[in-house]
């Protein structure tokens, strides 16, 4: 450039460069990504022009040098400013509203038992999926159903998802299972005793129910009875139930056995003269020895044939009397320690002569000392009974003139004359050996002394036949 003034002097010459008309950028191209189920936001990415001298913006205020934009819902005008600060024209791009996420289905937590049985999980919602994991990528093929088998405390996810295909959070579904209460018994298994008194039954946790034979409860105690149970091995459960309604159980056995038990018994007629045809008591007494009970107590007699049964009386149990076999049958029962128990039993005396009578008792239990567990009374039945006829011929029938009763009254004398009245036998103190040796058959008198208790002689005269 110069400058001239008026005179027309020309100034030395400086140079001057006027630079060309900067660019102004191209209008961008854009690629918009739209919000999914899975981002919210849409992005927008500048694909030109593109250069390390240019800067983005999608609100025409603010530039940046990246050219992606993460955008939400709305309209957008994209520009491009060079560093010559030339701004491009616009580009207008749209973000669409981002989908619908469904909020995670409702699921309920669970609670089991140990062992038991489960069904498939549920969760309220539209087209549930389930996962094992917050990480897990793959859901499983169908609602899970939980393993009880361990105890413990583990999750499975659900997801709902909605008509557009978008799912939502996981929701975890915790499963607890418990474990089942453990039992102690704390009362003993030893073995007992038919007649031991009742056991009291005791476990932890306490608050259960015990059950088998032979238990008996009693508010909130429990017992085992052994006489109510009876002999054998016996099972008993234990069942208790926790806060969480769980149940566990034990079961265990109690060996009932026959303990031992010593019972006695007496006899006794009654201490009177009786003479046949005549009726006399005998009094029966039963007593348990132990102070432990006994059970199924029963006395036996065999009435000889001598004695007619006619009546029996007794403090306890029953009477049974079977006329074909002459047996009578006290059934006693059970028998509490340090007990007696009493029958009068009221016979007819049949016969002359001694009458010898036994009565034996026993129980369920086995008795330690049987020595004492049968009685023996021997009553004599006043009177004597003098066959008319002898017949010594060794048959063991009448072969010998057999005077019933005879032994009852020692140092009776009997005399013997044929009918010629000479005397053929004497004897001072008979005692039923004359068997007409050395005599002919034929008619015999006899003169019987009978010797009283009292020593008095009471006279017997008869006839006697002696036949071969
Ligand atoms: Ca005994
Ligand atoms: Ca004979």
């Amino acid at each position: 450039m110069t400058v001239k003034n008026t005179a027309g002097c020309v100034s030395a010459a400086t140079n001057a460069v006027v630079n060309p008309q900067p660019q102004t950028p191209a209008a961008p191209t854009v690629n918009v990504t739209q919000p999914t189920c899975a981002n919210a936001n849409g992005t927008i990415t500048i694909t030109a022009p593109l250069g390390e001298s240019l800067t983005y913006s999608i609100d025409g205020t603010n530039y940046q040098q990246a050219a992606t934009f993460t955008a939400a819902s709305g309209s957008y005008q994209v520009t491009v400013k060079n560093a010559a600060g030339c701004i491009s024209p616009a580009t207008s791009t749209r973000i669409n509203p981002s989908p619908d996420i469904p909020s995670p289905p409702v699921v309920r937590n669970l609670d089991y038992c140990l062992g038991a049985a489960a069904n498939p999980l549920t969760a309220t919602g539209q087209r549930i999926r389930w996962y094992t994991s917050e990480q897990a990528t793959i859901p499983l093929p169908a609602a899970p159903t939980p393993s009880t088998a361990t105890a413990g405390s583990f999750i499975y996810l659900a997801t709902q998802t909605n008509d557009a295909g978008c799912e939502s959070r996981r929701a975890p579904l915790t499963i607890t299972v418990h474990p089942l209460p453990e039992i102690t018994l704390l009362s003993s298994i030893a073995d007992m005793t038919v007649q031991e008194a009742p056991r009291q039954l005791m476990a932890t946790p306490a608050g259960g129910i015990f059950s088998g034979n032979g238990v008996t409860s009693s508010g909130n105690s429990y017992f085992f009875n052994p006489s109510t149970s009876g002999e054998g091995n016996h099972t008993i459960t234990y069942t208790y139930t926790d806060q969480q309604q769980c149940t566990g159980s034990i079961t265990f056995t109690i060996r009932v056995i026959a303990g031992t038990v010593d019972l006695s018994i007496s006899k006794k007629s009654e201490n009177k003269t009786t003479g046949s045809r005549e009726s006399f008591d005998y009094t029966i007494i039963a007593t348990n020895l132990r102070n432990t009970g006994a059970t199924g107590v029963t006395v036996t007699d065999r009435l000889p044939v001598s004695v007619q049964y006619q009546q029996a009386r007794v403090t306890t149990g029953t009477v049974q009397y079977d006329q074909v076999s002459h047996i009578l049958t006290w059934i006693i029962g059970a028998m509490p320690g340090n007990t007696t128990a009493s029958l009068t039993l009221t016979v007819q005396a049949l016969e002359i002569g001694a009458v010898s009578n036994t009565a034996s008792i026993n129980s369920r239990e086995p008795d330690n000392n049987t020595n004492n567990n049968s009685a023996t009374d021997k009553k004599i039945i006043s009177g004597i009974f003098i066959p008319n006829v002898i017949t010594p011929n060794g048959d063991g029938k009448n072969d010998r003139f057999t005077i019933k009763g005879i032994e009852n009254y020692p140092g009776s004398q009997l005399i013997l004359f044929n009918r010629w009245g000479n005397q053929v036998y004497q004897h001072n103190n008979y005692n039923n050996q004359w068997d007409g040796y050395n005599l002919n058959e034929g008619t015999y008198f006899y003169i019987l002394k009978l010797r009283l208790p009292d020593g008095n002689l009471q006279d017997y005269k008869g006839y006697i036949l002696l036949v071969r």
